[in-house]
């Protein structure tokens, strides 16, 4: 039986019926996918994660590959080849490839639609998957010879990587010392050792791209320190024929020289990887072409990163929902004990434990947070179909580039945090002591999603780049423009009475929210030393409080997200619900809960943002 509960009901209710992606669908780029297209693409996804992609889970988890120091090599078993072969046999990864280089354009909604229910089956198998899908970054950045090379990613099925973090270079990627020097030939040579490299070593293609940050040396203007001083070179495992693709069957000298032992997806090969040491392998040169002959390096790499950064959120939601479907499963059927209002009569009959009240909480949290952040992720999507849309006219959304920017921290930071947490604390605990047991996939879940809050940017860095990077460098812009839309929200008739509370509640939630924020750019204006009475180190209080801003922005965007469904779900039971009744009782009941049981709890995380001080960075480092 499969491990992999998906939610596509949920799925379709947000792309048609709360986010009209039937307007999209079919139409400008898009025409060769129109919705009943979309429709059928899902429900075969949906069939092969439940069925083809599920069934190595386990198998790939207990028997994970093994290192040989000899060979370099860590080759794949059996059950999770048979599953990576029916993903690409299947074919739908060209939905996320550029047409020009074989790809079939499809929006980006859609696509993550079906990457939630690939990640929540097996999510290495997207990953390892990906190399057709790096291959638009090659295409787009490059030059005629790297776009020549991104068609051979793709009609070859190549693997490929994105390599950043050294051991002494993780969430400060600018420290990286990797070097890489020119040749006469157009060709650099790379030398360094980076660590943690995702899909580095396999045996599922024939080639393995290398996309490798690396400071030149010796090239006056560039390689200066820092992130900047970094450039993206294209370095691959086999040499092969620029013109062709065909392999020359001649090594390059990266060489992966260790696997790692994980805790979680450890049929992932997280690799250590060697570039160009006369005393690894054969001890040949890794030679590496730079990407579009410019040195852009860090720019270039964020846009496979933040592509990264919106599947690893998808995969810690998608591993949530199935984790709450299970437990639910578990919980209906699991008899223990008597229903509380008869518990002082000891022959009253027992009950599935769906009866006792802390059950229902705990289920309720799971499904409301499990949908509000699939919403997320689906909305998120949906600015970056309009982001390709204006593509495709020739023009640039600055809005909707804002508006995805500033909701990525949130889909991979809060998504990643909130899942990971509620899978231990609610989903597995919903199984009693069998949630511990390797006999149900809670415990698995758990150890698969905890990657999700640390790779990609950590939770604090998410915190960062949402506070500095994607409010103050903004302006403000993107966020002003939710907060207004959720102001207008609140404003609205939504619901007619039904969520006229939880308005009120979004309302507060809203008002605390943008008083952190209020608060922390007095902080931070005040941390300003040349202006009168600035003082460098309030700087400290903005950064204590970063990740708390990061998770009540989420609060509200998901609370808010989950009204707007309820509104939708509310308008359908006041027709002819039909089959779909539970359904949508279930949308309204989730909202409200939601908004009950979190958006209260924001004025007390203002409240505590508001009373920071510097005694937290006073304290000596002896007294922790
Ligand atoms: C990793 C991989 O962990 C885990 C899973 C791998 C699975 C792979 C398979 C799936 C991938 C599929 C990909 C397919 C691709 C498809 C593409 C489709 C088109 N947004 O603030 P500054 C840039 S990998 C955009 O000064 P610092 C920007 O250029 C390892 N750009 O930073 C900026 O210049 P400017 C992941 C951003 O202080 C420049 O950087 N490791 C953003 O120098 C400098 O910015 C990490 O994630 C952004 N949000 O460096 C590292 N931010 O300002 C985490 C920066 O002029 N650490 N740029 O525009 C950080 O992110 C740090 O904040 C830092 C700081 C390194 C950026
Ligand atoms: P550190 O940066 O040392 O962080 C340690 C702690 O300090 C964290 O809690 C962090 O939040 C905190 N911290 C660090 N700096 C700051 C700061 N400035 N402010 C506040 N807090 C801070 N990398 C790749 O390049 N390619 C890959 O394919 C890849 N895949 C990975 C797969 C796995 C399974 C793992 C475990 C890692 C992978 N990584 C990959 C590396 C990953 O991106 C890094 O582990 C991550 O960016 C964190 O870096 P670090 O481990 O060095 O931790």
């Amino acid at each position: 039986m499969s491990h992999y509960k998906s939610n596509l009901r949920d799925i379709e209710f947000n792309l048609f019926e709360v986010l009209g992606r039937d307007e999209v669908l079919g139409t400008g780029p898009f025409a060769e996918v129109d919705s009943d297209t979309a429709r059928s693409i899902l429900s075969e996804v949906d069939r092969l994660a439940r069925e083809d992609l599920a069934e190595s889970y386990e198998d790939s988890d207990r028997n994970p590959p093994v290192f040989d120091p000899q060979t370099n090599t860590a080759p794949i078993g059996d059950s999770f080849k048979k599953s990576y072969k029916a993903w690409m046999d299947a074919e739908w990864w060209r939905l996320q490839v550029f047409e020009e280089i074989g790809g079939q354009a499809a929006p980006s909604s859609l696509v993550w639609a079906m990457g939630e229910l690939v990640l929540g089956s097996n999510a290495p198998i997207w990953m390892y998957a990906a190399g057709p899908a790096f291959a638009n970054v090659v295409y787009r950045n490059g030059n005629e010879r790297d776009k020549l090379i991104a068609q051979h990613m793709v009609d070859r099925q190549w693997g490929a990587t994105m390599v950043l973090t050294e051991p002494d270079a993780g969430s400060d990627v600018g420290a990286g010392r990797t070097k890489a020097t020119p040749n006469d030939d157009g060709s650099w040579n790379i030398e360094g050792v980076k660590r943690f490299i995702t899909s580095g070593e396999h045996d599922m293609s024939e080639n393995i791209m290398h996309l490798v940050l690396a400071r030149p040396v010796g090239v006056e203007g560039v390689g200066g320190p820092g992130t900047k001083g970094l450039s993206l070179f294209l370095v691959p495992k086999i040499h092969f024929d620029h013109e062709t693709g065909e392999l020359t069957g001649e090594r390059n000298g990266v060489y992966v020289t260790n696997v790692e032992h994980k805790m979680g997806i450890k049929v992932s090969n997280t690799c250590e990887v060697t570039f160009g040491d006369s005393a690894v392998g054969g001890g040949e040169p890794a030679k590496g072409w730079l990407l579009g002959e410019v040195h852009n390096g860090i720019a270039q790499m964020f846009q496979v990163i933040e592509n990264a950064r919106m599947m690893v959120g998808t995969k810690a939601i998608a591993t949530l929902s199935t984790g709450y479907l299970n437990a639910l499963e578990f919980a209906k059927t699991r008899q223990q004990g008597a229903d509380l209002a008869q518990s002082a009569d000891k022959t009253a009959p027992r009950v599935t434990i769906t009866h006792h009240p802390d059950v229902r909480r705990s289920l309720m949290t799971q499904k409301s947070f499990a949908e509000a952040m699939r919403a997320l992720v689906l909305y998120t999507a949906s600015w970056q179909d309009k982001v390709m849309l204006a593509e495709h006219a020739g023009e640039v959304d600055e809005l909707a580039n804002a508006v995805n920017d500033l909701l990525l921290p949130i889909v991979k930071g809060y998504g990643s945090e909130r899942s990971w947490v509620l899978l231990g604390t609610e989903s597995l605990q919903t199984f009693g002591g069998s949630g511990f047991l390797q006999e149900y996939p809670l415990e698995q879940y758990v150890r698969d999603a905890k990657i999700d809050t640390l790779y990609e940017g950590t939770t604090a860095i998410q915190g960062q780049d949402f506070f500095f990077r994607k409010i103050v460098k903004d302006q403000g812009k993107a966020l002003g423009h939710i907060a207004k839309e959720i102001e207008s929200f609140i404003a609205s008739e939504a619901g007619n009475g039904r969520l006229k509370v939880e308005r009120g509640l979004l309302a507060k939630a809203l008002e605390d929210a943008n008083a952190l924020v209020g608060h922390m750019i007095n902080d931070l204006m005040s941390a300003d030393a040349s202006a009168e009475g600035g003082d460098l180190r309030n700087i400290y209080k903005v950064g204590l409080n970063t990740s708390r801003l990061l998770m009540v922005l989420g609060d509200v965007v998901c609370g808010w997200l989950l009204l707007r469904q309820a509104e939708v779900a509310l308008e359908k039971l006041g027709g002819e619900p039909g089959k779909d009744k539970a359904f949508y009782e279930g949308k309204v009941a989730a909202a409200q809960f939601f908004a009950a049981h979190n958006l209260p709890k924001i004025t007390a995380e203002l409240a505590i943002a508001e009373a920071t001080d510097l005694s937290l960075m006073d304290l000596d480092e002896d007294a922790f």
